[in-house]
């Protein structure tokens, strides 16, 4: 367990240093500013704060899981039976029936040749990839949470079947307790498992989060991760590889009319902001940003009066008086309960120094803070969007909510004396 205590300075460092960047003035701002604790009370915001570590503990990790009994629910012994622990975990890499591909080496629970949890961990002695991916519901307001992944490229298990021809998408299923109506697959197009575009993660078979073997919820002892992607394209509980010669993707998720070839979206979220202030008092807002597929170039926030309310004909406030927010540099301590720093080898990070090569990193978070100047008395709404390396504003350019959530987010702010 990490001291709590750890994460609140790390936290209140990261918040201090965005103020004491804004120079005197900001310095005068962080001294009045309720994230400076005052004696030994930590401050409500602070301790806010102190719950936004980089990446997220495993017991903050938010869950989206299907089955009934969840799969991971079950009494040991039909653990082992069905293979869901580590000694028993057994991977099938198979022709589809429907639309055969050409398979020389399948690996078949059958002919006993399905790849077993040493066989993974022999792979993974040289093969083993890390990296740092946000996991979002396609259907979801807000990340569920920011991991650390570890795992073999499935490249690597899929050239053990020896595929010869006939291969043209890989379709994954879940371990769904034996029922076709709890069936939970997803699918890619072979060329993105087996290529990855300059500087892209691979498709990987997960199997730890944040330096740590997953347990069953965290959909262990292997799961897919699929890192451009929204979450139901990595499925947990992981039991089967298909390749197939059908051109169609197959995903359970395509039946709640999802965009299941959604990359990722840019957005932002409010994280923390004061409900009321006095007329004039600087407000300090903190958020957090999700990089997605078209990057980030800027966090902006805006403030309105609740009256008049805004002209309907722009919805996503365009002619609103945007501010630059600031994002901020990456952590010095990445948080989530790692045992230590990021490990060696983490893509993205460079070797000497431990410090991301570029930033922000691809398919994850920043958070990012503004101190904005004091209002008159009365009622508010606050605003924050992204601005993407193109410079579409958010909710732009794919505004479609079943192709993963990316509106502007608001909250209220009172503006009263006390
Ligand atoms: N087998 C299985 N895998 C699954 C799911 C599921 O219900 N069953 N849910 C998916 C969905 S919709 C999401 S958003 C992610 C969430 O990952 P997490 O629960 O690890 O946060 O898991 C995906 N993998
Ligand atoms: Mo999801």
């Amino acid at each position: 367990m990490p001291d709590p205590h750890a994460v609140l300075t790390v936290h209140k460092s990261i918040s201090r240093r965005y103020f004491l960047n804004l120079g005197v003035a900001g310095a005068a701002a962080w001294a009045l500013s309720p994230l400076a604790a005052r004696g030994d009370e930590p401050d409500p915001l602070a301790v806010e704060l102190a719950k936004l570590e980089y990446l997220t503990k495993w017991d903050d990790f938010q869950l989206v899981e299907r089955g009934d009994p969840l799969p991971y629910t079950h009494p040991l012994e039909k653990l082992q039976e069905v293979g869901l622990t580590r000694e028993s975990w057994k991977l099938e890499v198979v022709s589809d029936p429907e639309f055969p591909a050409k398979l020389e080496h399948p690996l078949s629970r059958e002919a006993g040749t399905a790849l077993d949890w040493t066989g993974l961990m022999k792979l993974a002695e040289t093969k083993a990839v890390r990296y740092l991916k946000v996991m979002t519901c396609n259907n979801g307001v807000s990340p569920l949470g920011m991991g650390l992944w570890e795992g073999v490229p499935l490249r690597d298990v899929i050239w053990l079947a020896k595929p010869t021809e006939n291969v043209r998408r890989v379709f994954y299923y879940g371990y769904h307790n034996d029922a076709p109506k709890q069936i939970f697959r997803s699918s890619l197009p072979i060329g993105r498992v087996l290529e990855d575009p300059p500087g892209e993660y691979p498709v990987l078979l997960c199997y730890k989060l944040n330096g740590e073997f997953l347990d069953g919820k965290r959909g262990g002892p292997v799961r897919m991760l699929v890192p451009e992607a929204y979450g139901f394209k990595s499925v947990k509980w992981l039991i089967r590889v298909v390749l197939t010669n059908s051109p169609f993707g197959n995903d359970t998720y395509a039946n709640g009319n999802n965009d299941v070839d959604s990359g990722l979206k840019t957005n932002a979220r409010l994280l923390s902001r004061p409900f009321k202030v006095k007329p004039g008092q600087a407000i300090p807002v903190t958020g957090l940003a999700q990089v997605g597929t078209s990057g980030l170039q800027k966090v902006q926030y805006v403030i309105t009066p609740q009256e008049p309310a805004w002209p309907a004909d722009d919805p996503w406030f365009t002619k609103a008086d945007w501010k630059d927010a600031q994002v901020l540099a990456p952590p010095e301590q990445w948080g989530g309960g790692l045992p230590g720093p990021l490990p060696s080898g983490t893509l993205g990070i460079d070797p000497q120094s431990g410090k991301p090569t570029t930033w922000p990193l691809r398919h994850s978070i920043v958070h990012w803070a503004a101190l904005v100047p004091g209002l008159p008395a009365g009622k508010y709404d606050l605003r924050c969007r992204t601005i993407d390396t193109a410079g579409h504003a958010q909710p732009m350019p794919r505004p479609f909510l079943k192709s993963g959530g990316n509106a502007i987010h608001s909250l209220p702010l009172i503006v009263e004396e006390a």
